[in-house]
């Protein structure tokens, strides 16, 4: 190259890179800010901002504007990775893709119709309309179209009550008279006293996308309670992908639809957001949409969220925000196929936030007009969504189109009207065939028990770890004592019972999956589940080197959450039947945080939508003197739940007890939920040890006195009191006491208890003992029927006195109420 040559190429590349970093800048500036400026919202109440950086004349800002400030805003300069960031703005400077605008405007025609024949029929009632931001129909049709191209098979979505019912119709493809038949409210009788209302119950479809691909939906069952939905929907999903193994991220995606009060409102979707990366709780990322209407209920934005818009709760996590007008029906479906190819891509969850208005009050029995009397006016004013679109692209005949549709409607509603029997939406999938719910039959009973040989052979394996593992020293010990106790030498405590129970059922192939906090060593320094090597903590796992071909057995440290990680574990035994799932509470009274998805799902989901669960819930339990919070886990509210034998609620008083129970849960085909208030102090107490004999037989609901015959004083109770009952009789010498205790509170084993109270038919006191407050623990319930079943004889009761609070904050106060308790059982008359 000659001299003068080289100067013009070096002269042409600077000026190149200076013509490209001047671009760069721009395009720097708008990326980042852009969104701020963009024109989201249909009916201009939530104005674009002035960004200063943005204040930029010429060609080059012009072309950046045209990208981020139009009606896509995209967030995403947060994201650290340079890799996700270029591919979103690759994605947004890049061409347009195609749209085919005629069957988008048919699905807003169906979408809006099915509203309008709804509110026609059925004036006066709740229905939730969609209408405002009906933009959501071609969204999902679009993230379908594009995760079925991509490997997925089936949709599981979470949403709340708005634009449900089209959902169902327009998404799961349920036929509408299903839906209309809702709103006729055919055949009472068959939900007296259960079910629920019609904008909850799941609903199960075959979608077909625009390539001919059949995706399946299952839209998920949901509680009033907003995002309560949203970690369940998320189990769900792992569960699923779980069952098909590798290809399950591809297979299997979630999609959560929110409420944007709710979404910026409530805790447990943050909750869920936070687990989304995490090992144990990763779905491949969930797609979530805001169907943002910019309104909750009567409140406006600005008294529902800090931030500018109700979407900014996501960008704490390092994933994009999408926000669309959701009027700009092709921008929203780039969006919506750029989000899932993002999903795609890069395993993460994106958010969509689709900003349109609602057409109508809350429901439509609620007047809007009264708070926000300026924004209805124009909102009625404001002309339907299909109407818009069909001027935009030019439709023909769509007055003919309008008519059909309508048509269908209509005749599908008078359908309706002559069903006789009420449709179920759904079907619910194979590997429920196995299992049963509705009332306890004797028929359900299992062996539990393991022979001994059996039982040393899983031991041997539970405490042996590779040569060259550098085992700390205490753990080394801790093992030493599980061998000693699976040959024999040494009574079984709680930490080996469960952990023989785990291995016994995952060498049958029955996984097992648990998470809490803490979990893997155990809070109280008793599971020990992973082993960490000590010089480069690596670990190894026993319970997953029990035997080949063994089940899973998964083990997690969950976030410090509980109704997130609790509604996560419930999802997840929806849709795995067949595996042991169990979520632990730290200490059994934050199990009240997650106290909406105890009641919504754990208790009522079978009365409510006939959907089953095997999910145990592990909630230490017992006054130690640790204090108000770390004493009770509040037995008395799961029994205020317990009817129609919608679950069991078990407190095993010894580790052979705990065992039969963890297996009799996996292996029976009656599918309950189980509480089990697990001991604290007693973990390792010589007197909750069992035998490894004890192991060879079965769970007892209630565990009779054998060192008492003929006793005159029986007392009855649950958990540790019962020890030191006996600690108590033991020193008092006392031989005509007589201690029961109840392992299993519901369903109340009547006829085991009786035959207790019988064998001691000369007792003429008969005292149920318990350590919690009278206005807690189990005695509101027992004492009513132990009264029963008693007969002639009286029952009175031990307990401290009622307390807003559940116990002392000081240790000693707690030693003294501790005595005082236990002398009374013994000499109350
Ligand atoms: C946890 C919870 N709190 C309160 C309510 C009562 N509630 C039902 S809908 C609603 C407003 C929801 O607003 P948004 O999330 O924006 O959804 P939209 O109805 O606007 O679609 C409220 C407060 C509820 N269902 N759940
Ligand atoms: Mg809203």
């Amino acid at each position: 190259m000659t001299a003068r040559a080289k100067n013009v190429s070096e002269t042409t590349t600077g000026v190149l890179e200076v013509a490209s970093s001047e671009r760069e800048h721009v395009f720097e500036a708008f990326r980042r800010w852009g969104y701020l400026e963009a024109d989201l919202d249909p009916l201009g109440f939530f104005h674009p901002l002035q960004v200063p950086e943005l204040q930029m004349e010429g060609e080059l800002a012009r072309e950046a504007r045209q990208v981020y400030c139009g009606t896509i805003g995209v967030e995403f300069a947060h994201i650290a990775d340079p890799e996700r960031r270029h591919w979103i703005q690759e994605y947004m400077e890049g061409p347009q893709s195609s749209v085919n605008q005629e069957a988008v405007l048919d699905q807003l025609i169906r979408a809006e119709l099915f509203e309008l024949v709804l509110q026609q029929r059925y004036l006066g009632t709740k229905r939730f309309s969609l209408e405002g931001v009906t933009a959501l129909i071609p969204l999902v049709d679009e993230i379908l179209g594009t995760a079925a191209q991509l490997g997925a098979v089936e949709l599981v979505m979470g949403m709340s009550h708005r634009g449900r019912l089209n959902v169902i119709v327009q998404i799961a493809k349920r036929a509408p008279e299903e839906v209309f038949a809702g709103f006729e409210d055919v055949d009472p009788r068959s939900v007296l006293g259960s079910g629920d209302v019609k904008y909850h119950m799941g609903a199960t479809g075959e979608y077909v996308t625009r390539d001919g691909a059949k995706v399946h939906i299952h839209l998920v069952s949901n509680p009033s309670h907003l995002e309560a939905v949203d970690p369940v929907t998320v189990g769900r999903t792992r569960a699923k992908q779980d069952r098909v193994g590798a290809l399950g991220k591809a297979k299997y995606l979630p999609l959560l639809v929110h409420g944007d009060a709710a979404f910026a409102g409530q805790g447990i979707l943050a909750e869920t957001l936070n687990y989304s990366d995490l090992p144990g709780f990763t779905v491949g990322g969930t797609i979530h949409v805001i169907a943002n209407n910019l309104i909750g209920f009567t409140t406006v934005p600005k008294e529902a969220h800090s931030s500018r818009s109700s979407a900014e709760i996501a960008r704490r996590q390092a994933i994009p925000i999408f926000h669309v007008n959701a009027e700009d029906v092709d921008a929203v479906i780039r969006v919506a196929r750029m989000a899932t190819e993002y999903r795609y891509q890069f395993g993460s969850d994106v958010v969509i936030d689709l900003i349109g208005y609602r057409r109508h009050g809350h429901s439509e029995v609620d007047d809007p007009t009264i708070t926000q009397p300026l924004l209805y006016k124009a909102i009625k004013e404001h002309p339907p969504l299909w109407e818009i679109y069909a001027e935009d692209i030019g439709a023909e005949d769509v007055q003919g189109r309008v008519r059909v549709i309508r048509q269908e409607y209509e005749n599908a509603q008078q359908e309706a009207g002559s069903l006789t029997k009420k449709p179920t939406l759904r079907e619910l999938p194979r590997y429920w065939n196995a299992y049963q719910g509705g009332r306890y039959k004797p028929e359900y009973a299992v062996d539990t028990g393991l022979p001994r040989e059996e039982l040393e052979e899983i031991s041997e394996r539970l405490v042996s770890y590779p040569a060259d593992f550098h085992i700390h020293p205490k753990v080394k010990k801790l093992l030493e004592q599980r061998a000693e106790m699976g040959s024999g030498k040494r009574a079984v405590d709680y930490g080996m019972a469960e952990a023989l129970a785990f291995a016994s059922l995952v060498k049958a192939g029955i996984p097992v999956r648990m998470s809490g906090q803490d979990s893997r060593r155990g809070t109280f320094n008793q599971r020990h589940s992973v082993l960490v090597d000590v010089e480069d903590e690596h670990e190894y796992v026993p319970l997953q080197n029990i035997s080949e071909g063994q089940g899973r057995c998964e083990i997690y440290n969950s976030t410090l959450s509980e109704a997130g990680v609790l509604g996560f574990e419930y999802g997840y035994s929806r849709d795995y039947p067949e595996a042991l799932v169990l979520w632990e509470a730290q200490f059994g009274d934050f199990a009240n945080v997650a106290q909406a998805v105890i009641d919504q799902f754990v208790s009522a989901g079978e009365d409510k939508w006939g959907l089953l669960s095997g999910l145990v819930l592990l909630l230490p339990h017992g006054y130690e003197g640790q204090g108000p919070e770390h004493s009770s886990a509040r037995i008395e509210r799961f029994l205020q739940l317990a009817a129609r034998d919608n679950f069991q609620i078990c407190q095993p008083s010894n580790a052979a007890q705990y065992f039969h129970l963890l297996r009799r849960q996996a292996l029976s085909q009656w599918r309950k939920p189980l509480v089990v208030f697990t001991p604290k102090s007693m973990l390792r107490h010589p007197d909750a040890s069992s035998p490894i004999e004890h192991l060879t037989q079965r769970f007892l609901s209630v565990l009779p006195d054998m060192e008492v015959e003929n006793a005159t004083r029986v007392l009855v109770c649950t958990g540790k009191i019962g020890h030191e009952l006996r600690e108590e009789r033991k020193n008092r010498q006392d031989r005509s006491t007589a201690i029961v205790f109840v392992d299993q509170l519901y369903p109340f084993p009547e006829a085991e208890l009786l035959a207790e109270l019988e064998r001691h038919s000369s007792a003429r006191d008969i005292v149920w003992v318990q350590e919690e407050p009278a206005n807690m623990g189990a005695l509101f319930y027992m004492l009513p029927r132990l009264r029963h079943i008693a007969g002639e004889r009286s029952v009175r009761s031990v307990k401290r006195s009622a307390s807003p609070s559940p116990s002392t904050g000081s240790a000693k106060a707690h030693e003294m109420e501790q005595k005082t308790l236990i002398t009374l059982a013994f000499s109350a008359k």
